[in-house]
């Protein structure tokens, strides 16, 4: 849930990248790191092992625009894919205002997506949040690969065949590909359903938080 301080005159947005292990939730982070002006970012921080598989999380926090007299920024959150890390994920998950699912298109990787996919949504409703409360954008990554399954396919997996404007990009992260994209997706979803809800809040005469 989005963090507001009157005083300071701020409100924080929690993105957290989730997805398959090795799906490149921490090459999408590191693509932004690289990408943005360093006068609006911070430092990236990583948790890897030797192999870079996340452990803990990656961190980069965004300072973004000013809404309403109030100065944004998204804390950048990524994941750990491996099964053996759910409560870690499930942590990492609490307080979040949107996600981005990073699957891995090749095609062996599919039932690693599937999973995923159904392990997010468990650590989301254990936090309280059901599927439909949070805004969510895919990314089928490593498009570049030859062995990938095909944009329907990977619709299929994901169930989105049947949502008239699914929020999915193709994308590459090694090669910088749709990564900005996406986050410029989620962040305009997050921002779209915080003035819905203050404008419910302040219609129903409870104070926003
Ligand atoms: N070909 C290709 N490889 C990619 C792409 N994105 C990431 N990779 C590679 O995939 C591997 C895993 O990427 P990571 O970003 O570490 O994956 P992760 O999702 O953070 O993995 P965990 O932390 O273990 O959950 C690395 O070797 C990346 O270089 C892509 O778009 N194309
Ligand atoms: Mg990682």
């Amino acid at each position: 849930m989005a963090q507001v301080d009157h005083e300071k005159r701020e409100v924080t947005f929690k993105v957290v990248y989730c997805g398959p292990p090795g799906g490149g939730k921490t090459t999408n982070l590191a693509a932004i790191h690289e990408r943005l002006n360093p006068e609006v970012r911070g430092d990236l921080v990583s948790m890897a092992t030797s192999t870079d598989s996340t452990v803990f999380l990656d961190y980069v926090h965004v300072e973004a625009i000013v809404i309403n007299g109030y100065d944004t920024r998204f804390q950048l959150y990524t994941v750990p894919g491996q099964p053996r890390y759910d409560a870690t994920r499930e942590l990492l998950l609490k307080g979040a205002d949107g996600i981005i699912f990073v699957a891995d298109s090749k095609i062996d990787c599919r039932e690693e997506n599937v999973m995923a996919c159904q392990t997010m949504y468990r650590n989301l409703e254990a936090n309280g949040i059901g599927r439909k409360d949070i805004p969510i954008v895919y990314q089928y990554n490593k498009r570049d690969l030859s062995n990938t399954s095909s944009l329907a396919a990977m619709d299929q997996l994901f169930m989105l065949n049947d949502t008239p404007s699914p929020q999915r990009f193709e994308a590459s992260a090694q090669s910088y590909r749709n990564v900005v994209e996406t986050l410029d997706a989620i962040t305009q979803m997050i921002l779209e359903s915080f003035h819905a809800k203050r404008s419910k809040d302040i219609r129903l005469g409870s104070t926003p938080s």
